[in-house]
């Protein structure tokens, strides 16, 4: 059999070349790095300094009306491998969010899943359908994709959060869905424990199945306080004896991730110690709550802080090591990794 020499020469080619591209026709031999022996990985190992979120989400605060762009005054991480899309990596939307004395972000609901981790402060109160959240720091809020969701802030005081999102995973599977709704009256936000805690909030313990809600895909726990990640983190140290701890918060009805787009974990890591260097498929941010140290990403070294955020493209091997007790949280893509029969993971020497 004889093998055919491909030349940009020969006249028939070029026609064959420019026919193709005539009819939208692309040749595959003339197509370089579509299988790579590992993941192609556009989005950097990034952080953004709290201090810069912090002052710049203030200055947006004085400057800026809650009303300009989607009610929400948010200031996105736009990792700088991206071209300037407003992801921090390439599956995950995170941002901080500052919302001032008694401003209110009304509802409205989106097929993006978003939640929250609350890095400072306490007074703001998130409704999702209806259900009064209240937001302290260290704890974990969720919105899951399609419930209305509304931020009022009755106090004196102005608060920040992190904002996490699956909204680049939707927009590349074209299904972006928006619409406004009805506002509630902040006056009625006055329980600090929602409905969605008072049935599903207590550790192993559920209505009988008949008297559970429907089942969704996401968690029917929509609040996650700091109070019990802590316990959680310092018994499971206690019981492995190892110098770092993670904990995934799950739906307590079935074990699965809290939402099917986005896993959530609580990482620690005590005085001095390190987390296992790993390499995950799929992409994470991260954000200190407490403690200082640094983070290894890639051949990367970040000093690390309470309000930082961190981007972990997949695949980058990372680890974190304590100066004082780190306490961290991270959201990544795993379960869709892990639906699809694509997540890999490796610790690294
Ligand atoms: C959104 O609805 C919120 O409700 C925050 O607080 C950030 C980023 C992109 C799209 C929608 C919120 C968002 C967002």
């Amino acid at each position: 059999m004889s093998t055919r020499r491909f030349s940009h020469s020969d006249p028939e080619l070029d026609e064959l070349y420019s026919d193709l591209s005539t009819e939208h026709l692309q040749p595959l031999w003339e197509l370089k790095g579509l299988l790579t022996p590992t993941p192609t990985v556009a989005s950097v190992p990034h952080r953004w300094s709290a201090a810069q979120l912090r002052s710049l989400g203030e200055r947006s605060g004085r400057l800026v009306g809650i009303d300009r762009g989607g009610d929400r005054r948010v200031l996105a991480c736009a990792n700088p491998g991206l071209g300037g899309a407003p992801y921090a990596v390439s599956s995950l939307w995170a941002a901080v969010q500052y919302l001032g004395p008694r401003e209110v972000a009304p509802a409205h609901r989106h097929t993006p899943a978003a939640l929250r981790f609350i890095l400072e402060g306490s007074g703001v109160w998130t409704l999702v359908d209806g259900d009064p959240l209240a937001m302290s720091a260290g704890d974990l809020v969720l919105t899951p994709s399609w419930t209305f969701h509304e931020h009022h802030n009755p106090s004196d005081e102005p608060m920040l959060w992190m904002d996490v999102l699956d909204l680049p995973m939707v927009a590349a599977l074209e299904a972006v869905f928006f619409e406004e709704g009805p506002s509630e009256d902040v006056e009625r936000l006055t329980d600090p424990v929602s409905r969605s805690e008072r049935s599903y909030g207590a550790p192993g313990l559920l209505p009988p199945p008949a008297e559970r809600t429907t089942p969704t895909r996401h968690s029917p726990l929509l609040a996650y306080r700091w109070a019990d990640t802590d316990r959680a983190l310092a018994r499971r140290l206690d019981v492995t004896g190892a110098g770092a701890a993670t904990m995934t918060y799950v739906d307590p009805t079935t074990g699965r991730d809290v939402m099917p787009t986005m896993r959530c974990e609580a990482h620690c890591v005590v005085e001095g110690a390190s987390s296992p260097r790993i390499r995950q498929t799929g992409s994470r941010v991260l954000t200190v709550f407490h403690g200082s140290g640094v983070a290894e990403v890639g051949e990367q070294r970040f000093d690390l802080g309470p309000g930082d955020i961190l981007a972990i493209p997949s695949w980058v091997p990372w680890s974190l090591h304590a100066h004082e007790r780190i306490d961290a949280f991270s959201t990544s893509d795993a379960p869709v990794l892990h639906a699809l029969g694509l997540y890999r993971e490796q610790e690294q020497p």
